[in-house]
């Protein structure tokens, strides 16, 4: 008998963060389809939405959001830990996350559904309804896909974005390769919290897709070879000494700060107008309305996830924590990845996750 059960799917960006993180934490672990039934059965209920990855715990508990599912793994077994345990690295984690799963989403959708899109649909029906003929698991898989690939315009992903994408994808591509020269992962020589967040986007839609396998390898076979050593839960070597942010990952920060930033900060003002009048506890919408974007001097505008300023909260929780002294670094460090101004962009009420949904906090 495995310990955990990872409901999930092979195409999924979130589920493929769980398992790499599953795998190298060491836990046994067993990954089971999500189709239909699972979905009615397990998902809707415990979750009360339809979303992947879902961990159920050994004591029978369900975890979603890989935030969550790291957390509650992490708390059955500390040992070695995901997270680095300095306060800059940690914040720099936190960050990293941000940038992962809120916005290299980007390329990971466009290249997904303007690349992969037929494949894609195969392989969801044949996930989804194994039994079933090629064709007809197609048309299954298309009604499923369909609400994914519904979220590529709604990300600013349209004519006159797409090639400002695929530059910054690209040069994103080689800055992680230039740092990969000098370190295996993130932050040394073994994956940590990081890593595994940037794998989510660089594994399942640009790398395991098969057009945006060619890309990765034409224009950085080390990120490649990095998504092959995060996916095999390698152990070996340890993190970094002392506690400051490799020099090769400040670009990579730095793009990060320039196009998701004011994004995060137009979010943030559609927050504060809705919070004014929420009541506590009250569940976040998980849209509020559009904001506008910068990418390699292309302008578009992508839908305000209030999620975004979630994720934010995590890493501005460490920065708030610190000493002085840890304080000062990190405002060094932000300094110099041009994010001065992050601090400003926490929300002035608090969210937490309840029930598997973002909420206000209940107070
Ligand atoms: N924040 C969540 C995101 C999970 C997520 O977006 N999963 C995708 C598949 S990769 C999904 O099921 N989306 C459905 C939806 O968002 O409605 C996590 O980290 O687990």
């Amino acid at each position: 008998m495995t310990d955990y059960i990872l409901y999930g799917s092979h195409a999924s960006l979130f589920t493929g963060k769980a398992r790499a993180y599953l795998n190298w934490k060491g836990v046994s672990f067993d990954e089971v389809a999500v189709n239909g039934a699972i979905m009615k059965d397990i998902i809707l209920p415990n979750v009360g939405w339809p979303v992947v990855p879902v961990v159920k715990m050994p004591d029978g508990a369900i975890v979603q959001d890989t935030a969550d599912i790291i957390d509650a793994v992490e708390a059955q077994h500390p040992a070695p830990p995901v997270m680095p345990n300095t306060p800059l690295l940690k914040f720099a984690s936190y960050l990293m996350q941000l940038y992962a799963d809120q916005w290299l989403t980007l390329p990971a959708m466009h290249y997904r559904w303007n690349y992969n899109e037929d494949g894609i649909f195969g392989e969801f029906g044949r996930s989804i309804a194994p039994e079933a003929d090629p064709e007809t698991q197609y048309e299954i898989g298309k009604r499923s896909g369909m609400k994914f690939r519904a979220m590529v315009p709604m990300l600013g992903i349209n004519a006159e974005t797409i090639p400002a994408i695929e530059a910054s994808y690209e040069s994103f591509l080689k800055e992680f390769a230039d740092h990969l020269a000098v370190h295996p992962f993130v932050f040394g020589g073994r994956p940590s919290y990081a890593d595994f967040a940037l794998y989510g986007p660089l594994y399942a839609h640009l790398y395991r897709d098969p057009e945006s396998r060619k890309i990765m390898e034409r224009a950085a076979p080390p990120v490649a070879r990095w998504v092959e050593r995060v996916g095999a839960g390698e152990t070996n070597g340890g993190l970094i000494q002392g506690d400051e942010v490799p020099p090769t990952l400040l670009p990579l920060f730095q793009r990060h700060s320039k196009e998701h930033l004011p994004v995060l900060a137009a979010t943030q003002a559609l927050f504060e107008t809705w919070a004014e009048t929420a009541e506590a506890g009250a569940d976040i919408p998980r849209v509020l309305g559009g904001a506008p974007f910068e990418i390699e001097g292309v302008s578009g505008s992508i839908i305000a996830r209030p999620f975004s300023l979630f994720r934010l909260q995590m890493a501005l929780d460490v920065l708030e924590e610190m000493g002085p002294k840890d304080r000062k670094l990190a405002e060094a460090f932000l300094t110099s990845i041009g994010a001065e101004r992050l601090a400003d962009l926490k929300p002035s009420r608090r969210m937490e996750r309840r029930n598997c949904k973002l909420c206000l906090v209940a107070s």
